[in-house]
């Protein structure tokens, strides 16, 4: 009879969980040693629960199926639970095992004791501590059952030592996935009626409904009804590109997103919430849609995206409509100044197929979406919950869940500092990831902040708080130290030339992109660029970019 951790091993890998990110401690050590008892089990040794947890959401975000994490205790879990925070805005499904203490240990409170239930259940709808070798494994069922959704979700199972090296596991099958259902077919009608009533209508997409047959369920409804299509403003995954339908993802600054949503009669939810700012404001509205504004829900998380969609292209009559597909487009070989609109536009110039793009570039990222709109189609992956950090572990993740996929993480310095030892994983693992490191040497978009919150006038020791540039971080030196090979690039050219050394050789590459902040000069210089970054351009800033993305 296996032991409990063999049992547990054996129920996640017939579950479907076959990596396991993981960063263990002594009252784990009956798992890490099971994990030779399933071959099936990846195994990927991570330096920081944070990398471990950021890695759990993206490999789920990109295999559609739940990673495990192994952590050590509260603290491990608490080391990790920015990332999973991240995850559970996305709704991501993860499913964390994390040690504990022998159940006759706890009583002493020894120094790693602590309330580990407390800790995980702040990004986990589902928390367990299992209490017997016999329950363990109907436990784990029911953590991947849980995570899997719809919606994703997090879920925690805490494992005692003992239940881990107690005899008596007994391996559990899941049940079979319960049917999810879509929209009832009067509240699509619904839908339908006010679409084709002739007011401004919208649909917000979210989760599911930014993948690709989505997408096109969506844009057959838009071309048939004139609905406009925008996507939330981080999405956990949307797929893009020429030749599929282009959509207008909602501004991260309000002011901007107002102008957006300004007008509209309806707003319609497919798996997405209502629009609201990031933070508060003094003066400024939290809620986005406007006042005039009917909110209706066509599909929630809990509902199927895709066959509530299709009942809408049914009832507005779509099925033989064609959606509006973007436009094969790539911007030229940039040249000249280094800046970081010069790296956005060397992505879109050498975007090769089918990569997949972590987008954690920050201000400096500005540029992205305009300048890949009409590249080979990719998967974008972005900062759901808004927790730094995410970048660099989220590529990893990625990277294991596609093999054959080119990764590349666009991270701003402040954000790859969080979790670094990203790298390390990378190298180990040999993962096919291109890290550029947006080395603007500050905290850009915390100057923005600073204005918009109206503080009072920033003096030095406030202005420190943002400022990196000294010591000046060598990411080239860091990223060596981890097994990556790594360049710097003061220039454009130098950038070019290095992106594409990095893309056509194998493995993990790390390039430190020094580029000035895009954000001198706020409000003259990042609102118009931040603008002329939306889909619905007026018409001289579009001129504008059209003439930046000519070859
Ligand atoms: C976990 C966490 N800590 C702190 C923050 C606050 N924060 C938001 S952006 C940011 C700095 C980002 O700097 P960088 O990645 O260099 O990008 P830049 O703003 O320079 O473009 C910080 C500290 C956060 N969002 N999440």
């Amino acid at each position: 009879m296996p032991n409990g951790a063999q049992a547990l091993m054996r129920t996640l890998v017939d579950g479907g969980v076959t990596v396991c990110f993981s960063n263990p401690g002594t009252s784990e050590m009956h798992f890490v040693a099971a994990l030779d008892s399933a071959p099936e089990m990846r195994a990927v040794l991570c330096l920081f629960e944070g990398v471990a947890t950021g890695a759990a959401d993206g490999y789920s975000r990109m295999a559609g199926k739940p990673a495990a994490t192994l952590l050590h205790l509260g603290c491990g879990l608490g080391n990790g639970l920015a990332n999973l925070h991240n995850a559970r805005k996305g709704r991501v499904p993860v499913v964390n095992i994390v040690g504990d203490h022998a159940t006759s240990h706890v009583g002493y409170d020894a120094p790693l004791q602590s309330d580990i239930e407390t800790v995980a259940r702040n990004v986990s709808s589902w928390v367990r501590t299992s209490q017997s070798t016999a329950a363990l494994c109907r436990d784990a069922a029911e953590a991947i059952t849980t995570a899997l959704g719809p919606p994703g979700q997090v879920a925690t199972l805490i494992l005692p030592a003992d239940v881990s090296w107690g005899e008596g596991g007994v391996p559990v099958q899941l049940p079979p996935a319960a049917p999810t259902p879509s929209n009832t077919d009067e509240a699509v009608a619904a839908i339908a009626r006010l679409l084709r009533a002739g007011g401004r209508s919208a649909l917000l997409l979210g989760g599911r409904a930014l993948r690709e047959p989505a997408l096109v369920a969506a844009a057959r409804v838009a071309a048939a009804t004139g609905a406009k299509l925008f996507a939330e403003v981080f999405p956990t995954r949307l797929e893009r590109g020429a030749g599929l339908p282009p959509v207008e993802r909602i501004a991260y600054l309000a002011e901007l997103a107002s102008v957006q949503l300004a007008g509209l009669d309806h707003l319609i939810l497919v798996d997405a919430k209502a629009p609201v700012s990031f933070f508060a404001y003094p003066g400024k509205k939290s809620y986005l849609v406007p006042d005039n504004c009917a909110v209706h829900e066509l599909a929630s998380p809990q509902q199927d995206v895709l066959g509530s969609l299709e009942k809408l292209v049914h009832a507005v009559d779509a099925g033989a409509t064609a959606p509006a597909l973007q436009a094969p487009v790539r911007p030229g070989r940039p040249t000249g100044k280094f800046t970081a609109d010069k790296v956005c536009k060397a992505v879109g110039h050498l975007l090769p197929g089918n990569a997949i793009i972590v987008d954690e570039a920050q201000t400096s990222g500005v540029m992205l979406s305009a300048m890949t709109a009409g590249a080979p189609r990719h998967d974008v992956l972005t900062l759901t919950g808004g927790a730094i950090g995410q970048g660099l572990p989220c590529a990893v993740g990625a990277a294991i869940a596609c093999p054959d996929r080119p990764v590349l993480a666009l991270v701003g310095d402040g954000s790859a500092m969080y979790t670094i030892q990203a790298l390390w994983t990378m190298a180990r693992e040999k993962l096919n990831v291109v890290a550029v490191v947006l080395n603007n040497r500050a905290y850009a978009i915390l100057n923005v902040e600073l204005q918009r919150v109206g503080a009072a006038e920033a003096g030095p020791k406030a202005k420190g708080q943002l400022d990196l540039q000294d010591p000046a971080l060598d990411f080239v030196q860091m990223s060596r130290g981890m097994g990556v090979s790594a360049v710097r690039a003061t220039t454009t050219d130098e950038f070019v030339a290095a992106l594409e050394a990095a893309l056509r050789t194998p493995g993990p590459h790390l390039i430190d992109a020094v580029v000035p902040s895009a954000i001198s000069g706020l409000k003259l210089r990042l609102l118009p660029r931040v603008l002329a970054s939306l889909a619905g351009l007026p018409a001289p800033l579009g001129r504008a970019i059209k003439r930046k993305l000519a070859p």
